[in-house]
């Protein structure tokens, strides 16, 4: 594995996830595998989790740790090859990341989409340069399609609650003022089809995903059909991908209440978290024994360290 960007770059996903399950068990058992190295974070958008997290699971490694929100304290990147700069970008990404590339032996990169143009999100201009510039591994930290950390920390927290062999894991769409990103449930989406488990997809008409993250799994835009003897329900706004990032509905009926949940087998409720209570869901789902939330969270980290100590080589 060179870069961790999707779920195509990992080779044997069970032994990633295995990987994980053991710096869980033992957080610093390759305490000194980074040593003398250096792991840089760069954050064109806010986090919590990502940031946090990526820090911890480096220091479990012994691995330095540079942080920088280049989105508010860096120079305005161009990205245009060949641009006449006399305008408002003052530097080229070409330097700004080779030249990290020079201080880093792994970068982070956080780059949400424009949800303007849709080919220039997909086409994950920010990642895709920093892939070319910087000469190092590339970590996303979420990228503008795709959220690959947080997809292998909802496979690890999967795994460590299913009572069965193939659960019904179901993926649902749920109300949100704002326009968000696809990328968590295209994600979602990609490494459950990496682990071999069927999905099915619940979301109002207008909200289906691109092609490829859908292909293969179930979608119906009934969402009481779907939640039915659900035992992972896993919760998540996005804008629309057709009629690229518009909010077509604000429906509140889509939010996970407990009567919801009661259709379900006992169903565990996730989410990546920031999330807007009692919009995306009801307190007393997010704050019942069912919900797995933070264990979610929590195995961020562990996703984080196996996947930087294969990077470095382990
Ligand atoms: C972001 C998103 O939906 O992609 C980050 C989620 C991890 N969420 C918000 O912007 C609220
Ligand atoms: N789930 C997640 O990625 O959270 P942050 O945006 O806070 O990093």
């Amino acid at each position: 594995m060179h870069h961790f960007t999707a779920a195509s770059d990992v080779t044997d996903l069970p032994a990633l996830l295995a990987k994980a399950a053991r710096c869980k068990a033992d957080p610093l058992q390759w305490s000194t595998l980074g040593r003398g190295k250096t792991l840089g974070l760069i954050f064109f958008n806010p986090s919590l989790r990502t940031r946090l997290s990526t820090q911890k699971a480096a220091h479990n490694l012994g691995l330095q740790c540079i942080v920088m929100n280049i989105g508010t304290e860096g120079w305005q990147l161009e990205f245009e090859d060949g641009a006449v700069m006399n305008a408002g970008t003052a530097e080229h990404v070409k330097d700004a990341a080779a030249v990290m590339g020079r201080y880093c032996d792994i970068i982070g990169v956080r780059s949400f989409p424009g949800l303007k143009d849709r080919e220039e999100d997909y086409q994950e201009r920010v990642l895709e340069a920093f892939k070319k510039y910087a000469g190092v591994p590339i970590l996303s930290l979420e990228s503008a399609t795709r959220h690959p950390l947080q997809s292998l920390a909802d496979l690890l927290t999967i795994e460590e609650y299913k009572q069965v062999e193939r659960p019904k894991i179901v993926l649902s769409w749920a109300p949100h003022p704002r326009a968000l990103p696809q990328a968590v449930a295209n994600s979602f989406a990609e490494w459950i089809r990496a682990s071999e488990y069927d999905l099915v997809i619940t979301h109002p008409e207008g909200y289906d995903l691109a092609a490829p993250f859908f292909a293969g799994h179930t979608v119906t835009y009934d969402q009481n059909e779907a939640l039915k003897d659900a035992d992972f329900v896993y919760v998540k706004n996005w804008s629309s991908y057709r009629q690229y990032g518009q909010i077509l509905s604000q429906d509140p009926s889509w939010m996970i209440t407990e009567e919801k949940m009661a259709l379900t087998n006992q169903g565990k409720f996730m989410h990546c978290l920031p999330v807007r209570r009692n919009v995306i869901v009801a307190d007393g789902v997010i704050d019942s024994a069912d919900s797995i939330v933070l264990d979610q969270a929590e195995n961020r980290t562990y996703a984080a360290q196996a996947v930087l100590a294969t990077l470095l080589g382990k």
